[in-house]
């Protein structure tokens, strides 16, 4: 990813399905005028989900995903069927190609109403109309468009973009609890896991919303944050840490200076602060033999892979005392059955989108499975999460009495 794009997980992501052979492959070439997609008339020739990145105003950035059908026949072929499916939990807005000549099949009416269960704003698209002597009126929901005579393309695209996504997360990660002008120390430790020449997306976000805040983040490595403060002749507004060196910043922070974590800020802006709060109360529940799912969102983050299968499972077999089992997944993978689970701790989920997130929440939720996150699994095992959410009004009160 360059620093200079729009992070995937803030874009609106818009999937295409439909069945084999309708044209979803062409109409993303068409939306977005580049063979980007294989298109061939043989059944089955986009494999994986294929993702490309575009603005389309109103809606500004988003990402454009294309799908192998959802008839997909055979072992393999129900594999494909099946990452389809998976795509929906990260959809925003689904457009669902239909083949204008055959017109809707049982499989497309199923993903409707799955479409409609999962509150996804979607589109039904007629393709191949260039087929049909006539060109129906299109009704609510529908367009009649054609991938090789350009036929409504224009028209398509305009009312992707004028559909709204559901539910997008409105909570600002940090400038609500600024003022303009406000000093905001960021403590951002340099050690050999912190990625090359650049900063985590996270700390990026956080600078970007202190800054349109009109308030004013400086920047320190934990080494020399007692340093800074000696220096300083305001008070800081509050400091935002790093998870990892927690305890150090907690005890270099003067008391009368909130201190947060990016973790923490992260997991109210995706709106999940809540339920991980009362997911890690649930390390104290925990029994010699249970297992703990420890799940990362990307599958190339040196830097979460170290926590997660290292350092977190070492904290918790000290905070608690127990012996545990720690499974991992990592990527897209994300177990349905999280029955053989008794607490779910997750990465903060920076390379997923907020609906994804939500749903590996509710997914757990659902199977009264707590859920908890790598940041406040950190700040309660350290004994400083009640300080730390000290900045947010009127959350600290869910671990009141502990
Ligand atoms: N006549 C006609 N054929 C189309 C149109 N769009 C796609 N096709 C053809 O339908 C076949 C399947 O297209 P493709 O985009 O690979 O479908 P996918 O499997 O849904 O991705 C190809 O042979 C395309 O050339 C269209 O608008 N009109
Ligand atoms: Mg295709």
């Amino acid at each position: 990813m360059s620093m200079n794009q729009t992070p995937a997980s803030e874009r609106t992501h818009i999937s295409f399905f439909g069945k084999r052979n309708a044209g979803k492959s062409s109409i993303i070439n068409a939306v977005t005028s580049q063979s980007l997609s294989i298109v061939s008339d043989q059944k089955g020739t986009t494999t994986d989900p294929v993702y490309k990145t575009m603005e389309l105003l109103p809606l500004g950035p988003v990402m454009l995903i294309d799908t192998p059908g959802i008839d997909d026949e055979g072992e393999l072929g129900e594999l494909r069927v099946k990452r389809s499916y998976q795509v929906l939990n990260k959809t925003d807005i689904a457009v669902l190609i239909v083949d204008a000549a055959a017109g809707k099949s049982p499989e497309d009416e199923a993903l409707i109403r799955r479409f409609c269960q999962k509150g996804i704003s979607y589109l039904v698209v007629y393709n191949k109309s260039d087929l049909l002597s006539e060109v129906p009126q299109a009704k609510e929901r529908e367009i009649w468009v054609s991938a090789h005579t350009g036929l409504n393309i224009h028209q398509l695209k305009e009312k992707i973009a004028s559909l709204k996504p559901e539910d997008s997360h409105n909570c600002p990660l940090v400038q609500d609890l600024l003022d303009p002008l406000d000093l905001v120390v960021l403590v951002v430790p340099i050690d050999k896991a912190a990625p090359k020449g650049r900063l985590i997306l996270p700390q990026q976000q956080t600078i970007r919303d202190i800054l349109e805040a009109g308030a004013c983040p400086v920047v320190t490595r934990d080494t020399e944050l007692k340093d800074l403060f000696s220096r300083l002749s305001v008070k800081p507004r509050m400091v935002i840490t790093d998870s990892q060196v927690f305890s150090q910043v907690d005890k270099d922070t003067p008391e009368d200076v909130p201190l947060t974590s990016f973790s923490i800020l992260m997991a109210r802006y995706k709106g999940d602060l809540e339920s991980s709060i009362i997911g890690a109360a649930a390390l104290d529940y925990l029994q010699d033999g249970d297992s703990v799912l420890i799940a990362e969102g990307c599958t190339h983050h040196r830097q979460c892979d170290d926590i997660g299968t290292v350092k977190i499972p070492r904290w918790i077999r000290n905070y608690t005392g127990k012996d545990l089992n720690f499974s991992f997944v990592s990527g897209t993978e994300f177990p349905e059955d999280l029955s053989p689970y008794r607490l779910v701790i997750h990465c903060g989920g920076c390379m997923l989108n907020p609906r994804e997130m939500k749903y590996r929440i509710q997914c757990s939720l659902d199977q009264n499975v707590p859920i908890t996150n790598y940041g406040i699994v950190i700040a309660y095992v350290s004994g400083i999460l009640k300080r730390s959410l000290e900045p947010f009004p009127g959350i600290a009160e869910l671990l009141s009495g502990r």
